[in-house]
């Protein structure tokens, strides 16, 4: 299986054509894909790891629908433990949302279970397990919904997955994390913000670290798609394209007025699209992934034909940029959601102690109480960080909007994931319309793991 994911992803870069060529036919629907949760073995800087993932019985990684297509899917735990995944982010029936213990059982070893609901919102999504550690094991991949637009432009498109590695598993970084660090954590929290807890050995973008990087043949001065993942356990990365613009135009899968820039944040969970022209002068380009903290940082190489491909290090020379929300208020949804006041505001404070690392999530002033809404609400979502870290806030279920950053009132990206700086207050509000019990938490895997977890309980669900 050690192959399987670099060759769907390279091929990826074939899509293009054949949709091109195709005639137009009557969509038919998709039929059941059987997915397996396994083990497979990568290669990182030289050494063999064995990690998790997910692949279809043809072998490819992940799942590539098309707009009308339904998530139809057969579910395989060949695992020896309990494992399942949640689809990042669709809007479910709830019961189908793969949260153990909140939508459904996980599922047994050698057990399957069947999902069928509409693959909507469509765009750039993906699949991670939602037990445990897993996810940190490398138990996610891509699920894409190429959008209509995307399909008929004939665009050549190119998946960008990126992990944080690790050579310990996922259990011990969480128990070093909680291994008392006499005056260590007191002191980064009196030096400022703390940008990341874990020090990872390697980023992988489609698996693969700068030693020896995905190398995409695109065409001369032609455009490409990125659609790049942000599947890291605790990592905010920048995506850097250099000297290079990009134009972004979807983030966490929905479009966005078209925003030209050289870096683009991109926190933990989120995704983002953007669209690359290649340089007349038919040099290559990289696309890096710079994560926050220590200078480490992954990538891809796009190479028109004869365009040189220089070696890139893996640790970068300059600090990383902290990846903050000064872009998110430049961004502007295509289709905003309709304009109605807010029928509750729910006050969600992020909590957290650096000593014995606990965080938490107090809604309505209460750690561990759900926030219960009604099938119909405008709702809004007060979220207060009085930590000194960053948290990413992912909501399923539902896309929000965002609509304020410390008091700074604006019209923001839909989205379902957000990033909540240190001492920073972002608000956000969604339509309370797909009743079920939905969980609404920190998707840095750590934090969560630690407390930072909340549910939405629809009136009548509990
Ligand atoms: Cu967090």
């Amino acid at each position: 299986m050690r192959m399987s994911r670099r060759s769907l992803l390279a091929g990826a870069g074939s899509l293009a054509v054949s949709a091109a060529l195709a005639p137009r036919l009557a969509k038919a629907a998709n039929g059941q894909k059987v997915l397996r949760i396994e083990t497979r073995q990568i290669d990182v800087n030289g050494k063999a790891a064995t990690r998790y993932g997910v692949v279809q019985a043809s072998g490819a990684f992940g799942l590539t629908l098309e707009q009308g297509d339904d998530i139809d899917v057969r579910l395989a735990n060949t695992l020896t433990v309990p494992s399942g995944l949640h689809w990042h982010e669709f809007d479910p029936p709830w019961r189908q949302d793969g949260v153990p213990y909140l939508s459904g059982p996980p599922i047994a070893p050698g057990a399957s279970v069947d999902y069928k609901f509409p693959a909507v919102p469509v765009g750039t999504r993906w699949m991670h397990s939602h037990f445990g550690l897993q996810e940190q094991d490398l138990l996610a991949a891509p699920l894409i919904v190429r959008e209509t637009d995307a399909i008929k432009s004939g665009m050549q498109e190119v998946v960008v997955f990126l992990e944080d590695f690790s050579w310990r598993n996922a259990e011990t970084i969480f128990a070093d994390l909680r291994k008392p660090q006499p005056g260590g954590m007191d002191m980064k929290a009196a030096a400022g913000p703390d940008l990341n807890d874990v020090d990872y050995d390697a980023y992988l973008a489609n698996d693969r670290t700068l030693a020896d990087p995905q190398v995409v043949d695109v065409e001369r001065n032609g455009e490409v798609r990125l659609r790049i993942i942000n599947a890291a356990g605790s990592t905010n990365f920048t995506i850097d394209l250099g000297a290079m613009e990009g134009t972004l135009v979807a983030v966490d899968g929905n479009p966005v007025v078209p925003l030209k820039a050289s870096r683009f944040p991109l926190a933990v969970s989120q995704r983002a699209d953007i669209v690359v022209r290649m340089p007349a002068d038919g040099s290559a380009v990289p696309v890096l992934a710079r994560g926050e903290g220590p200078p480490l940082q992954a990538g891809i190489v796009l190479r028109p034909p004869g365009g040189a491909v220089a070696r890139i290090p893996e640790k970068g020379d300059a600090p990383p940029p902290v990846v903050g929300l000064e872009q998110e208020l430049l961004l502007r949804p295509v289709t905003p959601l309709p304009v109605r006041p807010v029928d509750r505001s729910v006050p969600v404070d992020l909590t957290g102690s650096m000593t014995g690392y606990i965080w938490g999530m107090a809604v309505n002033g209460l750690g561990g109480l759900p926030a219960t809404v009604a099938h119909g609400e405008r709702v809004e979502l007060v979220m207060r960080n009085v930590t000194m870290m960053a948290h990413p806030m992912h909501l399923h279920g539902h896309s929000f909007q965002v609509t304020e950053i410390n008091g700074q009132a604006f019209s923001g990206a839909v989205r379902d994931g957000i990033l909540v700086p240190p001492k920073a207050t972002v608000k956000v509000v969604f339509d309370a319309n797909n009743p079920g019990m939905w969980a609404f938490h920190c998707h840095n895997l750590f934090h969560l793991a630690a407390g930072m977890f909340a549910t939405i309980v629809y009136e009548g669900f509990s």
